[in-house]
């Protein structure tokens, strides 16, 4: 396995304690080194979605630094759908539009990119309900939700005082809150301080974003500030612990310089155990303090329209000032992922840099709390006893545990980032059943309904971060990639590569048949009240106002109206207002103009979009439809004339008589 053990040492070079155990870096192994899938034939039918059938789960991926949110079908791997999220689309105008750019409004200014992470879907009782899906942006703190009856982004909300919102924007098990937290501490509030003070200045929040049940409208409730660690990933509790949310920190040194090393020395970080409910009867007992924040929160209306408001001040909750609302678990070491299972008693972490798998019980959590079960606090907070609360541990598991999925039998499935392999062992008693070697580098994996009360099973998912020798190479950046496993039976069975957009982090799938026929299919023309709306042809006009030429023009196959426009000038800028005549699943109508620099328009069906059109050469120059929607699609085109600054051309267009 020259390919895997090149991997593994380049990742040794980094993380220098671990080269001690690198002999078990290859337990995982078993696989020749192409990987192919065992017994394909058979692989390949249980894949198989034969043409016009459906796939059994809808798959939404995460687009990493694309900033993006992919919708897969499962099992055929196939991509439906591009989500635009925290990143401008120029396929679609998302970001580009006058209706969208709102949307990527923060209180940084406007913000093309993120970074996004966790999609993470909707819930009632811990059961994925169907509704909406969240996801979070890393790196300008962010939370989006998608509305999936559309599939398009609704609303973002910013997360001030926190930097690095990596542990978000996962969701208490009825949406009561989705959560985001500080991975980098900063100083609290920021402030221009010397970063040799990082051990007395700089700190952490872990917010909570309240959901409202019936719309989905997201506000931020309160934050918890916390001493100054990496605030690394995060999981709400079900049944039982469904009041408690739990966060991972690595940094337990408060290390501030080459944290490879320095915030790898001690042998237990924390898992941070927050009793929100607690948290939130101190905040409307207002025992909160206000922090003078400003953040952005942006949303669509009914009309399609996206606002942006800077809101200011958030409460923020000292833990002095809240009894039993926080304690820490020690959990070895500078751990990652932290994951519940399907009945809420078990709190599973993944130490990067452990060989074993610790596994809490909330029932002991319970019993140490009430007993005073600590060794000592941190930053205010108990630390209770690591051999009180632990239910048990997976021992030798393979190297690098990061996340942790689960099974409708009682199994859980860990993922292994350096020895490429995941890891399936019993809840019962915490023994590795099996492994499987994934190409390469797992991050996350999922399992349909994996987190929540009653997984689907079936299948699990591996998000990988190097895909090495698994496909045709394309120069110096080959594919992230995704691969599906049967878990039905003892044994996993690989079935299926297919590759990925950005960097997969996290997935999150439910069953189609939820929100299959939920789907939107047309904006509504009569419920277009965008002020630019065009609703007839008759309607349509061109309106000079000074130096801004206003483009009221409709789309309907396969014609614009007006499609002749003359008396625009160099220097004008044009507004071209579009709205989309037709009331017919999947027929959007495309815009481009020569020398549009910004991007296309695409436009849905009963909706109106507009873009901005600055021509700066004289000519006649045209526009076309982009996306073909019939026959005369070709024919879908017009032109408009450009002519001096101060020309005498006045403003003409033409309509049906
Ligand atoms: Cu492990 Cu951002 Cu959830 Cu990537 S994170 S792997
Ligand atoms: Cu409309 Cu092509």
């Amino acid at each position: 396995m020259p390919d895997k053990f090149t991997m593994w040492r380049a990742t040794a070079r980094v993380l220098p304690g671990l080269v001690a155990i690198g002999s078990l870096a290859c337990g995982g192994g078993g696989g020749s080194a192409g990987g192919a899938a065992a017994g394909s034939g058979q692989a390949a039918q249980q894949v198989y979605v034969a043409p016009g059938s459906y796939d059994e789960f809808y798959s939404f991926m995460s687009g990493g630094f694309s900033g993006q949110v992919s919708v897969y079908g499962l099992p055929s791997g196939r991509m439906f759908k591009v989500i635009p999220v925290f990143s401008q689309d120029p396929e679609k105008g998302y970001g580009y539009s006058d209706q969208t750019r709102p949307m990527l409004m923060t209180s940084f200014g406007f913000i093309p990119w993120d970074d996004a992470h966790h999609p993470q879907l909707s819930r009632v009782n811990a059961e994925p309900d169907g509704r909406w899906l969240f996801i979070n942006g890393n790196n300008t703190p962010r939370i989006a939700r998608i509305d999936l009856t559309e599939m398009e982004t609704s609303e973002i909300i910013e997360i001030p005082n926190a930097a690095g919102n990596h542990a978000s924007p996962f969701a208490t098990s009825n949406n009561e809150y989705v959560v985001g937290a500080t991975r980098f501490s900063v100083p609290t509030p920021q402030a221009d301080v010397s970063i040799a003070d990082y051990k007395e200045k700089f700190s952490g929040v872990l917010s909570f974003v309240k959901v409202d049940s019936a719309t989905g409208a997201m506000s931020l409730a309160f934050q918890v500030h916390m001493p100054g660690y990496d605030y690394d990933l995060s999981r709400a509790g079900k049944g039982p612990s469904k009041e408690w949310v739990f966060f991972t920190s690595y940094n337990t040194e408060q290390a501030n310089t080459l944290l490879e090393v320095n915030a790898s020395q001690n042998d237990k970080d924390v898992v941070a155990a927050i009793h929100w409910t607690v948290a939130a009867k101190c905040v409307a007992d207002g025992k909160a303090k206000s922090w003078p924040s400003r953040y952005a929160h942006n949303w669509m209306d009914a009309n399609h329209i996206a606002h942006s408001e800077i809101l200011t001040g958030v409460k923020v909750l000292e833990v002095a000032d809240c009894p039993n609302v926080a304690y820490f678990l020690p959990t070895p070491k500078s751990p990652h992922g932290v994951d519940v299972d399907p009945t809420g008693e078990f709190i599973v972490a993944g130490g990067k840099l452990a060989s074993l798998i610790p596994v809490f019980g909330f029932s002991k959590i319970q019993k140490a709390i009430a007993a005073n079960d600590t060794v000592g606090s941190k930053g205010g907070i108990p630390v209770l006893k690591y051999e009180s609360v632990i239910a048990g541990e997976v021992q030798k598991p393979g190297l690098g545990p990061l996340h942790t999925e689960f099974d409708d039998h009682g199994n859980a499935y860990t993922s292994m980032f350096l020895s490429s392999e995941i890891v399936k062992w019993s809840l019962k008693d915490f023994t590795v059943l099996d492994r499987v070697p994934t190409y390469y580098s797992i991050g996350h994996l999922m399992v349909p309904g994996g987190d929540m009360a009653h997984p689907y099973g079936k299948y699990v998912v591996a998000l990988n971060k190097i895909t090495k020798d698994r496909y045709l190479p394309t120069g110096p950046e080959l594919t992230q990639s995704a691969q599906l496993f049967d878990i039905t039976g003892d044994k996993m069975k690989l079935l299926l590569d297919f590759p990925t957009i950005g960097e997969p982090h996290y997935a999150q799938a439910l069953p189609a048949s939820l929100i299959k026929d939920k789907q939107l299919r047309t904006y509504p023309l009569a419920d277009n009240h965008d002020p630019y709306v065009t609703p007839t042809e008759k309607d349509a006009k061109v309106v000079r106002q000074g130096k801004a030429v206003h483009v009221y023009m409709t789309m309907i196959r396969s014609h614009f109206v007006p499609d002749n426009i003359e008396g625009v000038q160099v220097g004008d800028t044009v507004y071209f207002h579009l709205t989309n005549l037709e009331q017919d699943w999947d027929v959007p109508h495309g815009f481009a103009v020569t020398g549009l620099n910004n991007s296309e328009l695409l436009v849905m069906p009963g909706q109106t979009r507009t873009i901005t059109w600055t021509p700066n050469r004289v000519g006649v120059w045209p526009f076309y439809c982009t996306d073909f929607c019939s026959a005369l699609h070709q024919e879908m085109q017009g032109y408009i004339r450009v002519s001096e600054p101060g020309s005498s051309v006045k403003i003409s267009f033409n309509t049906p008589k």
